[in-house]
């Protein structure tokens, strides 16, 4: 008797959980990270933040493996929200025609300095397209902005450089 009640009382708190409120929203770049080894006109996050993308109009550069170049994004969601996927598409080519180029993109773990990376991303050409989108499955809460997130791009290996005109952002969240 007393397990089949304890049985209803837990199904009566799983019917009274919230319905969340589902959904998908573009991440604006707002600032520059602590990650800051790319060339080009300070801040860079004005140079990769244009949407759609703007190829040679603007963009950061660099020639030497391992620079890597953080942002700060912030939703436009107002609320505190759970945020379950991010997904960065690199608007990047090679900085110079011949040879191999690679980079990666990834975010940072909150209250860590954790990066998770995405697999290398091969470029091509030398006017920065958008490429290769790379979805990370995430558990983050987010609350107005007071733990922002930040996302890289690193130059991996190749002799070729790299050009990045765009890291758009997208996420996927519901409301806690
Ligand atoms: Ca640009």
């Amino acid at each position: 008797m007393k397990k089949t009640f304890a049985l209803l009382a837990l199904i009566g708190i799983l019917l009274a959980q919230p319905t969340y409120a589902a959904g998908e929203l573009p991440g604006t770049l707002i600032g520059d990270g602590l990650l800051h080894s790319w060339t080009g006109a300070s801040p860079h996050y004005t140079l990769v933040d244009e949407t759609p993308c703007n190829g040679l109009g603007d963009y950061i550069y660099t020639y030497k493996v391992g620079n890597m170049d953080s942002f700060i994004v912030q939703s436009s969601a107002t609320n505190t929200i759970h945020i379950t996927k991010i997904t960065i598409t690199p608007c990047a080519s090679k900085a110079v025609p011949l040879g191999d180029s690679y980079i990666q993109v990834g975010y940072k773990l909150q209250n860590g300095w954790l990066w998770i990376m995405s697999n290398p991303i091969s470029l091509y050409g030398t006017t920065p397209t958008n490429i290769a989108p790379t979805s990370f499955n995430v558990d983050m809460i987010k609350s107005n902005d007071s733990n922002p997130i930040h996302v890289v791009v690193k130059y991996v290996s190749g002799i070729a450089g790299a050009r990045v005109s765009g890291m758009k952002v997208d996420l996927e969240w519901h409301y806690e």
